[in-house]
């Protein structure tokens, strides 16, 4: 019988790239994400790979937990909804900014959690593959709450495989350095040339980067969990420790 996955933010970037690549791997998919229109033409594309194509926002609480909640059989949860806002020194941002990616970035990745979990756990298998960030490790200037988001959910990830030790249900944390999506479209609010600056003269991660590592910790064997993959761009690397000197 073929493995089902469900995927939050399938309408754009990493979650459309392993849309495509556990299809051609013979998965059942679950689409999710805002973009109704983006649904339908990856439904499209893809065609019977799709059992079900719902339109969410992981922020909604109520809704998560109607709609994701009544799934059966989930194999694999990819927890990749997310984004950043800005990128503001922290006295300046706008803090509906933070709001936005405290509320999808870390709710609403508790909320999908919460929602298929039971049934993992009442079937004994099943993988909760989380798109983390090198943010969630590494600070940057303006990176504060979004890095933050993703500190928590590195953290979160630790904490489910804490509760489920004893039960056949996997946790990875994936996260991903600089990666070309929509992500910085996203956070520039629509400035093109400052997202394209973001990755002038690199070259970035790409989608299906990403979708070969979800692939790669999901056909591990049973026994083994793959907790984290930290993986950058040949191009990125860290910086050395800032030091302000006056004069
Ligand atoms: P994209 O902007 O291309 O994709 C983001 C996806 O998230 C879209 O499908 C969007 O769908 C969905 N999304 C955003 N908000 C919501 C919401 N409230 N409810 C449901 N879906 C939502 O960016 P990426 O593919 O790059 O980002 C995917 C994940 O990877 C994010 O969590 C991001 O933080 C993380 N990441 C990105 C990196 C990068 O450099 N690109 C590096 C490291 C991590 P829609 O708008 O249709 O709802
Ligand atoms: C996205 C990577 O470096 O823009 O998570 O924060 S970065």
């Amino acid at each position: 019988m073929p493995k089902t996955i469900l995927i939050t933010g399938a309408t754009s970037g990493f979650g459309t790239a392993t849309a495509r690549k556990f299809a051609a791997e013979g998965w059942k998919l679950i689409i999710t994400g805002r973009r109704e229109e983006r649904l339908q033409q990856l439904q499209k594309e893809l065609g019977a790979a799709v059992q079900q194509a719902i339109p969410l926002d992981v922020r909604d609480r109520h809704l998560v937990f109607d709609r994701l909640g009544a799934l059966e059989s989930i194999d694999l949860l990819l927890n990749n909804a997310g984004l950043a806002l800005g990128l503001e020194p922290a006295w300046d941002v706008n803090i509906d900014d933070w709001d936005t990616m405290v509320d999808t970035n870390i709710k609403g990745l508790m909320y999908c959690t919460r929602a298929v979990l039971p049934k993992m756990v009442q079937q004994n298998s099943g993988h909760i593959v989380c798109v983390g960030s090198t943010a969630g490790a590494w600070p940057y200037p303006g990176g504060n709450t979004y890095g933050s988001t993703k500190a928590f959910v590195q953290q979160f990830c630790r904490n489910l495989r804490a509760d489920l030790l004893g039960k056949k249900v996997r946790v990875t944390n994936i996260a991903p350095g600089m990666a070309k999506s929509e992500f910085s479209d996203v956070r520039f609010k629509g400035d093109k040339e400052k997202a394209a600056r973001v990755y002038q003269g690199a070259e970035p991660l790409r989608p299906e980067d990403i979708a070969e590592m979800v692939w790669w910790v999901t056909s591990q064997p049973p026994h083994l969990n793959i907790n984290m993959i930290e993986a950058m761009s040949i191009d990125q690397s860290w910086g050395p420790l800032a030091v302000h000197r006056e004069g």
